[in-house]
């Protein structure tokens, strides 16, 4: 019995020092952990970045912990909270509105842990609150629709009457697509917005608020803007409901380039369509990886992005990865 019961504590003591030692190992090549907060799953662009991160971090060998905000901020600071108590290496989010950040910043800040903004851009006074920001530049983005709409319409006298169908309210993407249109039209009296309103970036948040702008201002309409791709979709149903024919009747602008984009551009739905990169999944790793290591990183790193006319779309889409 003694014997037996002393062979079963050396067993004991033998797998706790294995145990040990092997713990000992392992904390040289620790793994990362990143938490990422992310929007929700409101658009194609959303899938595809949320694939996108999810691969990266596989693939660079990082421990991610993933949550889907639902398009609410406050689920958002929770999911930061609790990555800030489960001690993660680093945080990365993609912020559903710009404003209102500080407080769950100052906290990560506090605890040490490292914040990577990551798609959607914040407005906070002290940037020490986060280390960089990788994605698109969205002001960019709406100048580059503005520019395709002067040229379109340049030997045409006018009015030029835009309806917009804008991504979800106090967005970075909504805000500076907005701000990019109207900075370039602003010389250009012909153009006027003379409809704005939410779709929050989804399919049937475009078809709902195109059917509004449909019934108050007919056929006065002149040029879809819809700050994404599912809303261009969502309003062009609304339109050949209403019997019009979009891309030619109406000319449609939409933003993200996803191949639901493409593929109505190829039937002549959408006009033309601001590339906007959803796969900042291995930018996203280098950059933990890079600041686990101490590495400096620019404050800003930003995505390369291009237009596409409806007239390059079938020459494209098969190459189009999102
Ligand atoms: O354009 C839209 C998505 O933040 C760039 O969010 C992103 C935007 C994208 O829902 O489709």
């Amino acid at each position: 019995m003694r014997h037996s019961r002393r062979v079963a504590l050396a067993a004991l003591l033998g797998s706790a020092l294995t145990l040990a030692i092997g713990t000992g190992a392992h904390a040289e090549d620790k793994k990362i952990t990143l938490g990422f907060a992310q929007v929700g799953a409101e658009s194609a662009w959303r899938t595809a970045n949320t694939v996108s991160v999810k691969s990266a971090a596989a693939d660079a060998g990082i421990n991610l912990k993933f949550s889907d905000a639902q398009q609410k901020q406050e689920n958002q600071i929770k999911a930061i909270r609790s990555y800030i108590a489960q001690k993660v290496d680093v945080i990365a989010f993609s912020p559903v509105v710009e404003s209102g950040w500080e407080p769950v910043l100052i906290e990560a800040k506090n605890a040490k842990i490292p914040v990577i903004l990551t798609d959607r851009n914040i407005d906070v006074k002290d940037k020490s609150l986060y280390v960089t920001m990788i994605g698109s530049d969205f002001l960019e983005e709406g100048r580059r629709a503005g520019k395709w709409l002067e040229e379109r319409y340049k030997n045409e006298p006018g009015p030029i009457n835009i309806a917009e169908l804008q991504g979800t309210v106090g967005s970075a993407p909504a805000n500076d697509r907005r701000a990019g249109l109207l900075e370039v039209i602003k010389n250009d009296p012909k153009f006027k917005v003379i409809a704005s309103q939410s779709g929050d970036f989804t399919l049937a948040g475009g078809k709902q608020v195109m059917e509004a702008f449909v019934k108050t201002y007919g056929k006065k309409i002149n040029v879809v803007y819809a700050h994404n791709d599912d809303m261009a979709l969502g309003a062009i149903q609304a339109m050949e409901e209403a019997g019009w024919k979009p891309g030619k009747d109406v000319s449609v602008v939409s933003f993200d380039a996803t191949k639901g984009g493409f593929q109505a551009m190829v039937a002549g739905k959408i006009n033309v369509d601001v590339e906007c990169s959803p796969l900042l999944g291995p930018q996203l790793m280098t950059a933990v990886k890079d600041i686990v290591a101490g590495k400096q990183l620019p404050k800003r790193i930003v995505t390369e992005e291009t237009v596409f006319p409806m007239s390059v779309a079938a020459e494209v889409l098969p190459t189009r990865k999102y």
